[in-house]
């Protein structure tokens, strides 16, 4: 196995990932900035299918007309040259100091109201490169303070404004479904929608709620300390999961956005195995930052571990599901037996069976082991290539 990637792995990357530099809340940048023509040919030529942008990532905020034709020439070229694709773009609602409490819930009117038109108007652009799903990531929308924020509010602001983009693409006839992506905290104390569950359960509240779903990150999940397949496993279970977003992290501290793999590796297993055995078409996008220790040739090996991670761990899953050791402590542990219904005779026949409770051996039935272990180290030397 060389582990090369190829255009049907759909690898895509956002532009902002490769073309951070390295600036932090302590330091200055250490990188020069990233042309997104050479983003796109040297992302091309490690074997990546897609790149993704915030409005801004591009179009450097503030251009004028011609210089947004201008860039976006340049960019289409590049596409074309390469055979590069735009699956997905996405709104910065949190660079500039207007946004500082948030976008569609500042409380603001007039900042929500620029903050709509600001979405509307890279929409428009991400239709027109092709994109199919375009990400809202609400990294302002929150709070520092109690009283600052009525979240009740917030969320009916945040609902308008989802609706609004919803009846925008109807009114346009666009293919285009949008992707909301949690996180917990960072840049804000507490973030809206905070977890995959969160947004699961707004969505149901939008007036369209098929057109939206979610874009779960594996690091913004764990900063939560949550297990990160069980949220995509509800996501995929919801027919929700439209996009994700790859990277790596250590525990619950602040964001790191390690390089895909680097991190929670027995997560990132699991992760891709589920992908791959539930049927995820969508693209594999990385969201992570080259650490700023890194110049250009760190990014670059670093883009490429992104990459290789995923397709070293497809690659172990695989050789875990076919393994005749695996299947068979796969059915010690009664994984199969979970998806037989519980009570396919109905209510009426539970209640009629004793055996399910006056003569159920409640004291065997308590003894008997799980033989879960075993599966797990089976998992764990296929993890580890042994
Ligand atoms: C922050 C993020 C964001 C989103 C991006 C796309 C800057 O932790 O993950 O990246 O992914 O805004 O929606
Ligand atoms: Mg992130
Ligand atoms: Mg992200």
């Amino acid at each position: 196995m060389n582990y090369q990637p190829v255009p049907e792995d759909k690898f895509s990357f956002g532009l902002w990932t490769v073309g951070w530099q390295g600036r932090d809340p302590f330091g200055d940048a250490t990188r020069a900035v990233l042309d997104p023509v050479e983003a796109v040919n040297k992302l091309a030529e490690l074997g990546a299918w897609g790149i993704t942008f915030h409005d801004d990532d591009l179009i450097p905020f503030g251009s004028s007309e011609t210089e947004r034709e201008a860039v976006l020439k340049r960019f289409r070229q590049a596409l074309d040259a390469t055979g590069m694709t735009v699956p997905m773009a996405t709104t910065n609602l949190f660079t500039h100091p207007v946004f500082k409490d948030g976008g569609f819930t500042s409380n603001d009117r007039a900042v929500r109201r620029y903050a709509l038109r600001k979405v509307i108007r890279n929409v428009d652009l991400a239709v027109e490169l092709g994109a199919q799903t375009y990400v809202a990531w609400g990294g302002r929308e929150g709070s520092e303070s109690g009283g600052a924020k009525d979240v009740r509010l917030a969320l009916d602001r945040m609902k308008e404004a989802f609706d609004l983009l919803g009846e925008y693409v109807t009114e346009q006839g666009y293919d285009i479904r949008f992707a909301i992506e949690p996180k917990p905290n960072e840049p804000r104390g507490d973030i809206l929608l905070p977890t995959v569950g969160h947004a699961l359960a707004f969505i149901e509240r939008l007036e369209r709620p098929e057109l939206y779903g979610v874009n779960p990150e594996v690091g913004h999940e764990q900063m939560a300390g949550l297990n990160f397949p069980h949220g995509i496993a509800q996501a995929m279970w919801s027919g929700k999961l439209f996009h994700l977003d790859l990277n790596g992290q250590t525990g619950i501290k602040y964001d790191q956005d390690l390089r895909f793999g680097a991190g929670d590796v027995r997560g990132a297993f699991w992760l891709v195995d589920l992908l791959e055995r539930g049927g995820y078409q969508g693209p594999r996008h990385f969201d992570f930052k080259p650490p700023r220790t890194e110049d250009f040739e760190g990014v670059w090996a670093s883009a490429a571990g992104c990459m290789r991670n995923y397709l070293i761990l497809r690659d172990r899953a695989a050789a875990f599901r076919a393994d005749p050791a695996v299947q068979e402590a796969l059915r010690a542990a009664r994984v199969d037996e979970l998806g037989q219904p519980t009570a396919a005779d109905g209510l009426a026949g539970l209640l009629a069976d004793r055996t399910a409770f006056e003569e159920f051996d409640v004291e065997a039935a308590g003894a008997r082991g799980m033989a879960f272990e075993r599966l797990d180290q089976l998992a764990m030397d296929h993890l580890l290539g042994v």
